[in-house]
């Protein structure tokens, strides 16, 4: 008869067998602290640079300047309403546009003269070059990145920008127009008439 005052004493697991639990349990915690690392990491990106890419991860993984050409119409930065001649917060302009075949979205622009715009431009499809006649300024649009660069119109005028890279049958086609116009004058302007050629 075993005796009821008896303890069971239970035996420590050998000392290899413990280890390996040690591992496995701190192996997990590295991996949840990586994965809330990352999430909190992916979650600041997109609320920090919600323009540049579609999310956190498509910031980590392709750079601040990536863009998905299948939804740039529907989403982010070069939405319908945000492309053409916009006022930054810091008193500058910021030109966007949409490159695809065989047009330039918008089909004209209108900027004030004499101060330095910065063009952001990229592309639906495939390369195209956007030139602006009388000047050596050319912008390449390419199609998952947005290319930006400054250009300053140092008068009033009209330049024509026609497609200066092969992109199919139509290319010929592929132009769009921007009309640079005195800087008071720019500021009166609504934002339709930005991007109206026929308004100017
Ligand atoms: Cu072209």
């Amino acid at each position: 008869m075993p005796n009821s005052n008896s303890k069971v004493v239970l035996a420590p697991p050998p000392a290899e067998e413990q280890s390996g639990g040690e591992v496995k349990s701190s192996a997990r915690k590295m991996i949840r602290v990586a994965l809330i690392s990352i999430t909190l990491v992916c979650v600041w990106l997109t609320v920090r640079f919600p323009f540049q890419a579609e999310s956190g991860l498509e910031y980590l993984l392709n750079g601040p300047n990536s863009v998905n050409p299948q939804t740039l119409h529907l989403r982010g930065e070069f939405v319908e309403s945000n492309l053409g001649s916009t006022d930054d917060a810091g008193g500058g302009v910021t030109v966007r546009m949409i490159a695809e075949q065989y047009l330039f979205v918008p089909q004209c622009v209108v900027v004030p003269a004499g101060v330095p715009i910065r063009f952001r431009i990229t592309s639906a499809d495939v390369v195209h070059k956007l030139t602006i006649s009388g000047t050596e300024d050319q912008i390449k649009a390419v199609p998952g990145y947005v290319v930006e660069t400054r250009l300053q119109f140092p008068r009033a005028g009209v330049y024509e920008m026609p497609c200066h890279e092969f992109c199919g049958p139509g290319h010929y086609t592929m132009r769009s127009r921007l009309i640079a116009v005195p800087p008071e004058a720019f500021r009166n302007l609504s934002r339709e008439a930005r991007r109206d050629c026929a308004l100017q």
